[in-house]
């Protein structure tokens, strides 16, 4: 009897301590559900993800997003926004962004997988708080014209060293950048006159992302063919927001122990810690199913030159970092 109490108070602890060791790390994916596109973002002292909703595009018509005080314990925060308030809507909901200004905040997206002649492409809405509900700016889009080629979706809206913002954005293969007004219902023209800069490396396909680190433009893409297993992430290093942004390497791509289909990411940075933490999406290892996208995070290293190491993926995902 004394034998088998004994078992079981061993069974307890070991089961007690892998839930504990569980708990330490997020996990990959971090939350439940199909979710593609992932933007991560910090607001003040919490970690926020906005990513598209990975499903046919008839029904990608709302977003929700995500909350965390420490990288492991996520809060959904459903329907954000939805068909009823973006009244152009009409299918496609893709790749949100998020910015805070003047104490608003404000979501750009992709609608309607737009093409020559038709009405879609990138809108903005605006909330009081980071999970909303938002509400659609212009009643219209904000660009829904194809210029240079770049289908207008996949925006990154960078605020840039001296407050300017400016947009990153384009499918199809094509990159522009363009100058946001100040209250966001407008591009303006940058001081050469021209309203739209292709800056399109090497290779890209879609999904653009900037940040700085130590006073460099990190600028990143995604490659490949969001359906298939060859999606990657690459990046260039650059002076300005203009570039050159020359092709250095690819930092993340399928690994076939763990996921297929790996890209379309962001990255975020927690100041305290000094962390850096890639955020993307990635196709289980057993899954062909195209909308069967899960967002993952890793951490992302340096070395010593400012290059990005390869991103290794993991089921573990990250530890617990609060900003
Ligand atoms: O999720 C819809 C589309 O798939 C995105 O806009 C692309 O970047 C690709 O990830």
């Amino acid at each position: 009897m004394k034998n088998i109490t004994k078992t079981i108070l061993l069974a307890v602890a070991m089961l007690c301590s892998v839930s504990a060791s569980a708990q330490r790390t997020s996990g990959n994916p971090l939350f439940e559900g199909d979710y593609a596109d992932p933007e991560g973002i910090v607001f003040g002292k919490t970690y926020w993800i906005y990513p598209t909703f990975s499903a046919a595009y008839d029904d990608q018509l709302h977003f929700d997003c995500f909350s965390s005080k420490d990288l492991v314990k996520w809060t959904k925060h459903p329907r954000i926004i939805d068909a009823t308030e973006i009244k152009w809507l009409r299918r496609a909901l893709w790749a949100p962004a998020a910015i805070e200004k003047d104490g608003k905040y404000y979501l750009f997206f992709g609608a309607n997988d737009v093409h020559e002649g038709e009405i879609g492409g990138i809108g903005v809405a605006v909330a009081d708080n980071p999970a909303g509900p938002f509400k659609d700016l212009l009643g219209k889009p904000l660009i829904g014209e194809i210029v240079n080629g770049a289908q207008p979706i996949d925006q990154y809206v960078f605020k840039d060293k001296d407050g300017t913002h400016y947009m990153y954005y384009g499918g199809w293969r094509h990159c522009n950048v363009v100058k946001l007004a100040d209250d966001f219902r407008s591009i303006v023209p940058f001081p050469d006159g021209e309203m739209y800069k292709e800056v399109t490396p090497e290779n890209y396909v879609e999904g653009p992302f900037m940040f700085i680190r130590e006073g460099k433009y990190y600028f990143m893409w995604s490659e490949g063919g969001w359906t298939g297993p060859d999606y990657k992430v690459a990046y260039a290093i650059a002076d300005s927001p203009f570039g050159p942004f020359v092709r250095k390497d690819v930092i993340l791509q399928q690994d076939d122990k763990v996921a297929r289909g790996a890209g379309h990411h962001s990255v975020v940075h927690n100041p305290r810690s000094g962390k850096y933490y890639i955020i993307y999406h990635r196709r289980p290892i057993d899954s062909n199913k195209r909308d069967n996208r899960v967002t993952c995070i890793e951490e992302l290293h340096f070395d010593a030159e400012g290059n990005i190491l390869p991103v290794v993926m993991t089921h573990e995902g990250v530890r617990k970092d609060r900003l």
